[in-house]
């Protein structure tokens, strides 16, 4: 399918979803978001593939959301609409993990889609900051919310209320970011790291994200149950019987790929 705003590639069993709009620093207008959302669902339809990579460009991982796009609305109007919303949930509803490789500003909205993401590789010039104050508004996809369960009260009011920036390092020491890579390794590191993830059993994949997920959802006894129920669920399962088969018999594993 051709797309105008993004570029969509497949490496083996991994996806690859590249922001392109280069000369708005990949502004996050409401036709790219559709094609982000499009191209989830198509990794997601697609059983060839086991994990996604979301990426932008060197400069920008993304500088928020479309402020020339947004800048005239009124509430009435964006409520009618459901202002960009349905679209920005595709991401956080994947149940296939996606991994953010993030270089240069992840502003604002650019920043909430990263932190959708199931985790953030970023490079070492990455800036990741909610700085929605700067412009009279509040962080509207979600950062008010992931970023403090992510950083903490302290840290997220910081963000939040001055609207300054985060360099990479700070980012991983606060726990928003896995790794730290240079630029020119980013995305062999994500690409690696995504296809060592496609490359176990899906349905253990799946369930592995859905249990972290919910830790941010419910309580500690209702996930440490929901996990346990999970966690016996997969005994019998192909990937289960393979994986624990090949360990006693000191091989390597062959896993389901699809
Ligand atoms: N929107 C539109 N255009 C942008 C942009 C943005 N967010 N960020 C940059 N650009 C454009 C610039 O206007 C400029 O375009 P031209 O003038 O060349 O036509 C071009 O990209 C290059 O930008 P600069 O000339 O400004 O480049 P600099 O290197 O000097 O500065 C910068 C880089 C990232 C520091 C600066 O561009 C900047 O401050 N950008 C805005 C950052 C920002 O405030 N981001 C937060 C936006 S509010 C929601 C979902 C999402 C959201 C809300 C609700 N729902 C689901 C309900 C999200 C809201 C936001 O993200």
């Amino acid at each position: 399918m051709p797309y105008e705003h993004i570029t969509v590639e497949t490496r083996d069993n991994v996806g690859v979803i590249t922001l392109n709009r280069p000369k708005a620093l990949n502004a996050l207008s409401g036709a790219l978001m559709n094609e982000v959302a499009e191209a989830v669902d198509a990794f997601e339809g697609d059983d060839a593939i086991g994990a996604s990579i979301l990426t932008g460009g060197e400069k920008a991982f993304a500088a928020g959301a479309d402020i020339k796009e947004m800048k005239d609305k009124v509430y009435m109007e964006a409520y009618r609409e459901d202002f960009i919303t349905a679209k920005w949930e595709r991401i956080a509803h994947s149940r296939k993990p996606i991994i953010a490789a993030v270089a240069g500003y992840a502003l604002g909205g650019g920043c909430e889609l990263a932190m959708m993401c199931d985790f953030i590789i970023a490079a070492d010039n990455a800036k990741f900051g909610q700085p929605e104050i700067t412009i009279g508004i509040i962080p509207g996809a979600g950062g008010t919310q992931r970023l403090t369960r992510f950083v903490g009260k302290s840290k997220a009011m910081d963000m939040v209320l001055t609207g300054r920036m985060m360099e990479a390092d700070e980012a991983e020491r606060c726990g928003l970011v896995s790794r730290v890579v240079s630029p020119d390794r980013l995305m062999e590191e994500a690409l690696t790291a995504a296809k060592r993830i496609a490359d176990y059993e899906r349905n253990t994949v799946m369930a592995a994200k859905e249990m972290v997920d919910r830790a941010y959802e419910t309580t500690l006894a209702e996930g440490i149950r929901f996990e346990r129920r999970m966690f016996q669920s997969l005994f019998g399962t192909p990937g289960q019987v393979e994986g624990m088969d090949a360990f006693a018999d000191k091989r390597r594993p062959k896993f389901n790929r699809s």
